[in-house]
């Protein structure tokens, strides 16, 4: 059975979970009407596993003895004026995710509920994860600036990405 703190903190991650598809779904829906086909099907897949992510921890939560709590969700405020922008705030976002993360984990701890401590431990390699994919386009960004001829490989590179990653 879940506690009652650790059932909240829970549902907060659903919401975070959430907010992170639609984020990246608004990233792949700008992308694609852009034209940049490969940056658009990386993001769309990127939305698809972070629903994943919020589904499971609505499993997690019910299986629990808990209830999930599906809760409205805000708008992505995402700035477009360049790559470099948007990628920088993809980046901060998946690092502000790691740290919901790193705070669940030390919830579960402090309320010695282990099964969620194990639970979450998926999250914390997934993170890992992201955020290293996040800052690997960042760098590359970084290096392309505004050129068109980069852009059109880096976006080539994400097609990459999308079957690999
Ligand atoms: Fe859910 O992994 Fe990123 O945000």
């Amino acid at each position: 059975m879940l506690s009652d703190k650790m059932q909240s903190a829970l549902n907060e991650q659903i919401k975070v979970e959430a907010e992170s598809s639609q984020i990246y779904l608004a990233m792949a829906s700008w992308a694609e009407v852009k034209g940049f086909e490969g940056i658009a099907t990386f993001m769309f897949k990127q939305s698809d596993e972070e629903r994943a992510h919020m589904l499971k921890l609505v499993k997690y939560v019910n299986q629990r003895g808990g209830q999930a709590a599906i809760s409205a969700l805000e708008e992505p405020k995402l700035d477009y004026t360049s790559f470099k922008k948007l990628f920088t705030q993809l980046y901060k976002h998946e690092v502000r995710v790691s740290e919901c993360i790193n705070d669940l984990v030390d919830i579960a701890l402090s309320e010695k509920d282990y099964a969620t401590h194990n639970f979450l431990q998926w999250y914390v390699s997934e993170q890992i994860e992201e955020e290293a994919t996040a800052k690997v386009i960042l760098d590359k960004i970084d290096l392309i600036g505004d050129d068109k001829g980069g852009l059109y490989l880096f976006d080539n590179d994400m097609k990459v990405f999308s079957s690999t990653g």
